[in-house]
Order: C-alpha cells, then structure tokens, then sequence
C-alpha cells in the first residue's frame, strides 16, 4: 500500500470541484485512494446501546432524545452496570468489535462519568474496543476516560459552522471544537462526522467535510449518518437527499480523509442493498451493527451478514491486542 498524503488545507471550491466530479470520475478517485489504504473488503463493525436515554435539555433538531419535542420515548435512568455488560457481550457474540455507548446528555457530570469509567471497565475486559458519546467535556473529564482506558470518543460537528445556527441552539460550534480538542490532546482516538439530508445545501456538506478534514489531526472515525427522520422533532418531513449525493459525500470524504474509517452512520435502515454496496465502494468501510442504533431501528445482524457474503465483504477482525484480553 503507498502512503497518502494527509492534506489539512482544503479549500471549499477544491471540495465544491470533488462533489462536481462526475460520478464514475469521483468514485474512481476514492476507490482508488480506499485501496492505497485499506483492505478494500474489510468493513469494521460497532454496536451502539444507548446507556442513558432521552429527557436530554439540548435541542438539537434532528434528535428523538431532547426534552423539547415529545417523540414518544421512553425516558430511563443510567442503565445497571451488568445490562451493559450483557447488552456488550450479545455484541460480541453477533460479531461487533468494538461497543459503544451514548448518553442523552449535554455533558457527564463527575458522578456519571464514574459509572461510565466502570462500564468501559467491564467491556474492555471482554476483549472490545470501547467508544463513548457523552456530550462535552471538560480536560479533567477527558483525562478520566484515557486513564480507563478508552480507545474512541464520539463527538460530533454534524454539519456547517454556517448551517449549525438552523440545527442545534443551545450549544455553539466552537463548544464541539474545544471537547474535540481535550479528545486529540488526551490521544484518545477521535470519532468525528456530521449528518447530511437535513436540508443542508452543498456547500455546508462542503463546509462539513471541510471543518473535519482541516483539524490538526483528522479524525480516527468520521461517520456520515443519513438524518432519520422522526416524528415531532423539527426536522420530520425535511426534504429527502438524492441517495447519489449521499455516495458523493462519503466518496468525497474519503479522498479528503484517506487514512480515516469512514463510518456508513444511521440511515442503513432506509436504504437498499444496492444504495449501502456503492457507500462501500465510495470508501465506507465501517458500519453499526445491531437491530437498534440509539433509540432508532437499524437492520437485523442477520440481514448485514447476508449482505457482507453477497459482496464478499468481511467483518474486520479485533486486533491482536485485543484479542489477546479476551
Ligand atoms: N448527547 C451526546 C451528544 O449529542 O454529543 C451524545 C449522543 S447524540 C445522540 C450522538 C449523535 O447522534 C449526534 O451528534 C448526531 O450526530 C447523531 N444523531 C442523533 N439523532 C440523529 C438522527 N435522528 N439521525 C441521524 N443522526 C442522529
Ligand atoms: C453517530 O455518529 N451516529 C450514532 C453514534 N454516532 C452515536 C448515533 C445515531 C443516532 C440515530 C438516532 C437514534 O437512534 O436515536
Ligand atoms: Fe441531547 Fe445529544 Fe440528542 Fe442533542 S444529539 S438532544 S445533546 S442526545
């Protein structure tokens, strides 16, 4: 395999002129760069739980969870240690290697984050990579976490500094920035993407992938999550995107990103067979597995398994650390 160049100076005609391309052209150039980097039929997997859910003060319109709209969820308190422990070991059994866990939270207070730092205890002593998503941080908070031990943090820019503002009140860009950066800091791996379909133009797609690829260092994971649209949240009956310009976007990231997982997010459930096979051919090369992604649902293990053999795709193996604790 060469090694890519790893550019941090995009500019957004440059990004404007990639999404341009046409199709055969842009999904040339990122199969091209996918196989200078990865095994091209090697597709990571992760299982999402949602550790605490709903009632969350943020409004964020695109998010079943805020107390704001009534979605009709069923509000819970922080899950018992031991069902997260089970909920972990069903995934590993299905497959996934690496288990992650999301709270309806704007930030953990010092006593969550305790019980969150005994969760990624327990499911690293199965063997599995661990990832959290939390909301903010603090530098204190995040040093916590790398002294447990975590591998991934989940933050999101979901979308343009520009298009922010429309989507999401109570939290500012720069708010996700500086979390981002106690995350990089501390060198635990950072998970970073955005939503697109959320009546979006091209140039804050554009200006996502932008805003991701131009940080110091680019994210270890970037997923691109389809919007789900649910009812009672702001964003229900949001115009749908054209799927092509959904491959465009992973195709897109993953030239500007060549050494990053570029995770096939939320929305799977929507689409076919054939939409999710030209995503992997763009350069998708992770996915979440499991029948729920937070709150909403995502295709059956089953289903994703009958799917890999079709294309000859083959969940990534844990890797020999990590095996190893098993
Ligand atoms: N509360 C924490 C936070 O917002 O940082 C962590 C959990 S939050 C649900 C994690 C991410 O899920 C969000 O940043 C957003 O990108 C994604 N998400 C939430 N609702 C979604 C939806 N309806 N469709 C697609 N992605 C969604
Ligand atoms: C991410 O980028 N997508 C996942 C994960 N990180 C935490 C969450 C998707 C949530 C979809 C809506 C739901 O199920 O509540
Ligand atoms: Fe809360 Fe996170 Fe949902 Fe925003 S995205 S409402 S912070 S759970």
């Amino acid at each position: 395999m060469t090694e890519s160049i790893l550019r941090h100076d995009w500019s957004l005609p440059e990004i404007k002129a990639l999404f341009d391309l046409p199709f055969n052209d842009l999904m040339f150039q990122a199969q091209t760069v996918h196989r200078q980097n990865f095994d091209p039929n090697s597709v990571q997997i992760s299982s999402l739980l949602s550790i605490k859910t709903g009632a969350c003060p943020e409004d964020c319109s695109y998010c079943p969870q805020s107390s704001k709209y009534d979605t009709g969820l069923e509000k819970e308190r922080l899950l018992p240690l031991e069902e997260v422990r089970q909920a972990a070991v069903n995934a590993k059994m299905n497959g996934a290697t690496r288990f992650c866990m999301g709270a309806a939270w704007r930030n953990p207070t010092d006593r969550n984050l305790q019980n969150v730092i005994e969760m990624i205890s327990v499911v690293k002593d199965l063997g599995m990579e661990t990832c959290v998503t939390l909301g903010m941080l603090t530098k204190q908070q995040t040093q916590r976490l790398k002294q447990a031990g975590l591998d991934y943090y989940n933050h999101n820019l979901d979308t343009s500094p520009e298009y922010y503002k429309d989507v999401i009140t109570t939290r500012t860009y720069q708010d996700r920035l500086d979390t981002l950066k106690h995350v990089q800091e501390e060198n635990i791996n950072v998970c970073c993407g955005g939503i697109v379909g959320m009546g979006e133009g091209e140039t804050d797609r554009a200006g996502l992938l932008q805003q991701l690829a131009n940080m110091s260092k680019h994210p270890e994971s970037v997923p691109i999550n389809l919007l789900v649209q649910v009812k009672n949240t702001p964003l229900f009956g949001t115009e749908t995107l054209d799927p092509l310009v959904f491959v465009r976007t992973i195709a897109v990231a993953r030239i500007m990103m060549p050494e990053s997982a570029v995770r096939l997010s939320a929305g799977r459930n929507e689409m076919s067979d054939e939409l999710q096979a030209m995503c992997f051919l763009a350069g998708a090369n992770s996915i979440f597995y499991g029948e729920k992604l937070l709150t909403t649902p995502n295709p059956v293990e089953n289903k994703d398994m009958e799917l890999f053999a079709r294309l000859g795709i083959k969940p990534q193996a844990l890797k020999q650390a990590q095996k190893s604790a098993a």
